[in-house]
């Protein structure tokens, strides 16, 4: 931002909550906007209701500007919520101090491990577990894995750095601690839990040992369901806010006016009083995360690769187009909604109401390239347990096609396709992969089958269903001869 007369955000600031009394209990990996704008505001809105100490340690991965812009901000930034209607600023003003784990690798182990530390958060997205998408098992060859296993001090991966932190916890004091996972994926508490366990087994045969001793009596991982959609900070946010706050602040984040996050009440060494702040504890955590993975999140994948296939750059615009809503109605409704059961009270007609009033939001500016990123990782939580579903029942999901062939279409294009500019912004670390996958194939139907069939991009068990796959390879070829809108009107 250009050199402005205005005074950066800081505690001096009128509207800045107190924070004194603060103390770092929760240690929350993955500094994102995501955390910005969920955990740390229902935080802040359960000390405000309910009182206590609770002060969040973030920790960035890689980049430092989020944690030296909090530190020039007396650790505060501000959220905007951004509606049809307008917008409105809070500052949540939770944290008590931010860092960097590629700056200070040492320090992420030892804040877990320190005493006061009693929850260990995460949403380091889909991508940050290190696990194998075809097994659900920690990806025990990859280089990362392999060096936190042998470098103790400095561990990168955050289930190296978790480990690491619950080892010097076991040696140190052995108080007891929760593992928080905030991330989109199925039974997230039993898959971390599941990692933990299996990175842990694989140190010396004594280390194994005392680490997952102490695991099994001292360490809880509950499952959440999280709900925000919070797109990425840009130069209008920046604008926006020095204009109607009067303060300059490096790093606001833009967020939906709608939030939600309902959890296992499994804390091994007490929690805020999130239920005062708006969060739901609850026993059917699967249900809402089996309803949120497949209605929202797998809905919105297909609008982002259509929508980016249409040229839309962000999720309202791609699913203003009529072609776009129908086919989103028709995988939500017909494809993905068989596949959940919905938890006590919750209406699903009026949830699928809701998603499409948010998907709406124009105000707030959801790229498709945001939401597309992360395909062969996310649409692995998304696709494969409703397609088998329909499958087993005699019914061909072919808006669950639709979604993987207009994946395959923006990351694997067969030469002499162009899947536009919000396709080739999206991030993948299965790029290279596809690529290499249609150069060597000679039509779509080809490609369908290596990747689904042969690679298993969604898992062993759809790669047997030849009927999926050919219907992903002919959707593939009528959005490469006809565009992605015939593709979605003629898919059902
Ligand atoms: C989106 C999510 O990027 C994606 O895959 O579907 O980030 C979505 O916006 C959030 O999960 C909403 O809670």
């Amino acid at each position: 931002m250009a050199a402005s007369p205005l005074p950066r955000l800081s505690g001096a600031y009128d509207g800045a909550p107190q924070r004194s009394g603060l103390r770092p209990g929760i240690v929350h990996l993955g500094l994102g906007n995501f955390h910005r704008a969920h955990q740390a505001v229902y935080t802040r809105a359960a000390l405000d209701a309910a009182g206590g100490d609770w002060g969040i340690v973030g920790v960035g991965s890689r980049s430092a500007s989020v944690p030296d812009a909090m530190h020039a901000q007396s650790m505060l930034y501000t959220v905007v919520e951004i509606s049809p209607q307008g917008e409105s600023f809070s500052i949540p003003g939770t944290h008590t101090d931010a860092f960097t784990a590629a700056a200070e690798p040492e320090r992420v182990a030892a804040t877990i491990g320190a005493a006061e530390t009693r929850i260990v958060s995460l949403t380091v997205t889909e991508n940050g577990y290190y696990y194998s998408p075809r097994t659900g098992h920690l990806a025990v060859d990859d280089p990362a894995i392999q060096r936190d296993l042998t470098d103790a001090a400095r561990p990168t991966t955050p289930i190296g750095q978790i480990v690491r932190g619950l080892q010097s916890r076991a040696r140190a004091h052995g108080e007891s601690i929760t593992v928080l996972s905030c991330d989109n994926l199925a039974e997230n508490g039993r898959h971390t839990e599941r990692l933990v366990k299996e990175f842990a087994g694989l140190l010396p045969a004594a280390e194994a040992a005392e680490t997952l001793a102490f695991i099994e009596r001292h360490v809880t991982f509950p499952s959440t369901m999280v709900d925000r959609i919070v797109p990425a900070t840009t130069e209008h946010y920046r604008r926006l806010v020095a204009e109607r706050c009067g303060y300059r602040d490096e790093v606001p984040v833009p967020a939906e006016p709608f939030t939600m996050w309902v959890l296992e009440d499994r804390f091994a060494a007490g929690r805020p009083e999130w239920e005062a702040g708006g969060a739901v504890f609850s026993d059917e955590v699967s249900r809402y995360e089996e309803l949120k993975v497949r209605l929202l999140n797998g809905t919105h994948s297909l609008i982002a690769y259509l929508g980016a296939l249409t040229g839309a750059a962000t999720i309202p615009e791609s699913v203003r187009q009529p072609q776009v809503e129908a086919a989103a109605r028709a995988v939500l409704r017909d494809e993905y909604r068989p596949s959940v059961t919905a938890p006590r009270g919750v209406d699903l007609d009026a949830y699928e109401e809701e998603l499409f009033t948010r998907w709406r939001n124009t105000a707030l500016g959801h790229r498709t390239s945001q939401v597309g990123s992360d395909g062969s990782l996310k649409l692995r939580q998304r696709i494969p347990v409703p397609a088998l579903a329909a499958l087993d029942s005699g019914r061909t999901p072919h808006f669950l096609a639709l979604t993987a062939a207009a994946y395959l279409a923006c990351l694997a294009p067969l030469p002499g396709f162009d899947p536009g500019p919000h396709a080739a912004a999206m991030v993948d670390p299965a790029r290279t992969v596809l690529a290499r996958q249609a150069e060597l194939s000679s039509s779509s139907a080809e490609l369908a089958r290596r990747v689904l069939g042969e690679q298993h991009l969604l898992g062993e068990e759809l790669a047997g269903r030849d009927e999926f796959i050919a219907r992903t390879g002919e959707l593939l070829d009528v959005i490469r001869r006809h565009g992605a809108l015939a593709a979605a009107a003629q898919a059902g």
